[in-house]
């Protein structure tokens, strides 16, 4: 009878044991599932934010529709030079707050599928240089990797003659 009240205390105590070394590994494993998401989320950011600057670029080189080397109300607003699709020209709504970096009129949200990158561009040193700024943010999370890219002006005739004739 004393043999078998031992034996239960015993079995209690494997039991216990037992569960509290699957509550261990559980929360390890929670934790490794952590660490991978948010490296997941800052590798999608930074592809997000480089994708972002690659099309603003774009933007702006195709901004101009008509040729005559300045981005304008003469161009013709396209899913090309109008990434936000508010149907402004890009080069000339960031234009609009270019000096002005904290105030959101000029800055471009591009989205496509889950990813998104805001743009803006500091544009202080027009026309001799600009600098395009991409922030990468998958939504739903609260990663985020930023990107800056300066542009001479001198280097691309069309952002410089587009920067030299905006409105
Ligand atoms: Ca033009
Ligand atoms: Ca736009």
């Amino acid at each position: 009878m004393k043999e078998d009240g031992s034996a239960l205390v015993i079995c209690l105590m494997v039991l216990l044991t037992l569960s509290l070394m699957a509550t261990a590994a559980l929360q390890v494993s929670n934790i490794d599932i952590r660490i991978s998401k948010n490296y997941k989320d800052n590798v999608q950011a930074g592809y997000a934010a480089e994708a972002g600057l690659e099309k603003m670029i774009d933007s702006f080189k195709r901004g101009d529709t008509n040729g005559d080397t300045a981005v304008n109300s003469s161009d013709t607003v396209n899913a090309n030079n109008d990434l936000d699709g508010n149907g402004v020209i890009d080069f000339t709504q960031i234009l609009v707050n270019g000096n002005n970096l904290g105030s959101s009129a000029g800055r471009i949200t591009v989205n496509s599928g889950d990813m998104r990158a805001l743009i803006w561009v500091d544009a202080t040193d027009a026309p001799v240089s600009v600098t395009i700024y991409s922030r990468g943010n998958p939504s739903g999370t609260h990663s985020y990797e930023e990107l800056a890219q300066s542009i001479g002006c001198s280097a691309s005739s069309i952002i410089n003659g587009a920067i030299n004739n905006a409105p």
